[in-house]
């Protein structure tokens, strides 16, 4: 029986524009995902949305069209700690694509050998209430304990307004931590407000803290541009990238977050929000870090 999409699905923007900003040569995505397909990956169980598929085909499609040349692949909650997807992504990307996991305290140390030796350098803690359920916190103290071995990362996603009640568990992390999509801010308060200076000095105190400068599309009230290409796209947005990227510029990354998951009253252009880096990261200097020489030291060390 094939999944059903769950109801009100967008799936992702076919025909995305050709970006006006041409990336430097080397970009990577830090963020996308493969989703299925469904019939030869099969969605977890425990997921908590069923999305369109979304193929390794399409994705590296999407990474020549805007110009990029090579993806951070992140294991999306669809799949659980099924990380097959992912991993046959990589395995088919010509050493283009790096991977972010998934694992459980049962994952055997051959299996995480296995996943370095086929390119994933981290795994991903999930606190996003809606996205998964409640993992001990002891589970994924000694998982990170044992991937921090591999010289492998975490990449975190949290609400901002949880991130006092989670601060003390991120900085006792015996790895480097990267944080998705800014640490979801409220973009309706203020860039120098109590929430958004928290965030700041999150990453101020810990050195070992990266963020990734991505999802104004997620974040945005104000929306997306009009069809014309209107500049202020996701505008609302701006400050808050800009001041991480400014403050920051050796421990950010982007990503498109294609096929963007769970958006309910848009669908972005992928080439529209690849123009917008050129509002948060504005010299060449800037963008080189972001989309080069940042990913290419986390991912690629050995090239870098
Ligand atoms: C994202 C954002 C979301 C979903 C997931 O793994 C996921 O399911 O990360 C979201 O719904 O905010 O980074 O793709």
């Amino acid at each position: 029986m094939p999944f059903q999409k769950t109801p009100g699905w967008l799936d992702w923007y076919t025909g995305p524009s050709k970006p006006r900003f041409k990336v430097p040569a080397g970009a990577v995505d830090a963020h996308c995902h493969v989703f299925g397909p469904g019939d030869e990956f099969p969605y977890a169980d425990e997921r908590k949305y069923t999305p369109c598929d979304a193929s390794k085909q399409q994705l590296f499609a999407l990474r020549d069209h805007l110009g990029f040349a090579r993806n951070v692949i992140v294991q999306a909650t669809c799949h659980g700690a099924d990380n097959r997807a992912m991993l046959d992504a990589l395995a088919h990307s010509g050493g283009r694509a790096r991977g972010v996991a998934t694992v459980r305290r049962d994952v055997g140390d051959a299996e995480l050998h296995a996943m370095h030796d086929a390119g994933v350098r981290g795994v991903r803690f999930n606190f996003v209430k809606r996205l998964v359920d409640f993992t001990p916190r002891d589970e994924l103290m000694e998982i990170a304990g044992r991937i921090a071995t591999l010289g492998w990362h975490v990449v975190i996603y949290f609400e901002a307004v949880d991130l006092p009640e989670l601060w003390g568990f991120f900085t006792a992390l015996p790895a480097t931590i990267v944080v998705d999509h800014m640490g979801r801010p409220d973009v309706s308060k203020p860039v120098d407000g109590p929430e958004f200076e928290l965030f700041m000095k999150f990453m101020a105190q810990h050195p070992s803290v990266w963020c990734k400068v991505s999802c104004p599309e997620r974040l945005s009230i104000s929306g997306p541009p009009a069809l014309n290409g209107e500049p202020n796209a996701y505008r609302d947005v701006v400050p808050f990238a800009r001041r991480i990227v400014e403050t920051f510029p050796d421990r950010v990354l982007w990503g498109t977050d294609w096929p963007h998951p769970n958006l309910r009253d848009h669908m972005p252009d992928d080439g529209l929000l690849v123009d917008f880096i050129t509002h948060i990261a504005a010299t060449p200097e800037l963008q080189r870090k972001l989309l080069v020489d940042n990913p290419m030291r986390l991912y690629w060390p050995e090239q870098s």
